[in-house]
């Protein structure tokens, strides 16, 4: 398989240091794809599960110095979101060569003006109040449980990965109502600064799609889905699905880790 390169690659929600991370797959998606821009979308790190139970096995320490290596090899900026809230402090600062802000305008090559940021900034449009959010929080700790134990179950049977918790919920109903909110309100704030539409993560659940306000394009994550948003050198902008991108080009990469 050869590689891919892109005008601009959206990572969002990888939460290294958690269980739930898929950093083996994300290393072979950063080998066989490049960018002249990489947005690194918040909860890159997740300070929060590390925080429970200190976990940074060899695959995401490969990812964070994969994450250094592209900065000197082309633009890093990196929006902080809630899990990784601590780096919030070095807004409009510089680590290393890559950029931290908490929100920026990235304009692609088709002159469509897109608001880029993680996205909690909408939490409080969309959650219907304290009790619900922690339920929700459960939930879906047990969701990713659930998901974990199925898929190593799959895995025993030489089955590729499936994100079963993206199935379960993409038919709540609940769950729907509050993703369609959370695009309401982010397309809306984009409309406010006279921007086509906003690029986003945070929910974990990839979709492009059109409200009242404009476009409105979630990135996904690398714990269930596995998903970037991806610019070609004309403007176009894909989700590309790992998973299924690597499935059919058959892609057979050892992990090497130095
Ligand atoms: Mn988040």
């Amino acid at each position: 398989m050869k590689t891919t390169h892109y005008k601009a690659i959206f990572i969002s929600d990888v939460h290294l240091g958690s269980t739930d991370c898929k950093a083996e797959l994300l290393l072979e998606f950063l080998h066989h794809n490049t960018c002249d821009v990489l947005y690194l979308v918040g909860d890159i790190i997740d300070l929060w599960a590390m925080q429970r139970q200190f976990k940074w096995p060899e695959s995401h320490n490969a990812i964070f110095h994969k994450i250094i290596e592209l900065s000197h090899q082309c633009k890093v900026i990196y929006l902080p979101g809630n899990h990784d809230a601590p780096l919030q402090k070095y807004d409009g600062l510089a680590i290393g060569d890559i950029q931290v802000v908490r929100e920026t305008i990235h304009v692609t090559q088709q002159d469509k003006r897109f608001l880029v940021l993680h996205g909690d900034q909408f939490d409080d449009d969309v959650t219907l109040g304290k009790f619900e959010a922690w339920v929700g929080d459960k939930g879906y700790d047990l969701l990713l449980w659930v998901n974990r134990t199925y898929n190593r179950y799959r895995s025993l049977n030489k089955a590729p990965y499936r994100s079963l918790a993206g199935y379960i919920k993409s038919r709540i109903k609940g769950a729907q109502r509050a993703i369609s909110r959370y695009q309401v309100a982010s397309t809306k704030y984009a409309a406010e600064k006279n921007l086509d539409g906003v690029i986003c993560g945070h929910i974990h659940h990839p979709e492009q799609a059109i409200t009242e306000h404009g476009i409105y394009i979630n990135d996904g994550d690398w714990v269930e889905n596995c998903t970037a948003l991806c610019e070609s050198m004309t403007g176009e902008l894909q989700l590309v699905n790992w998973v299924e991108t690597r499935a059919n080009a058959q892609v057979k990469f050892s992990l090497k880790v130095a």
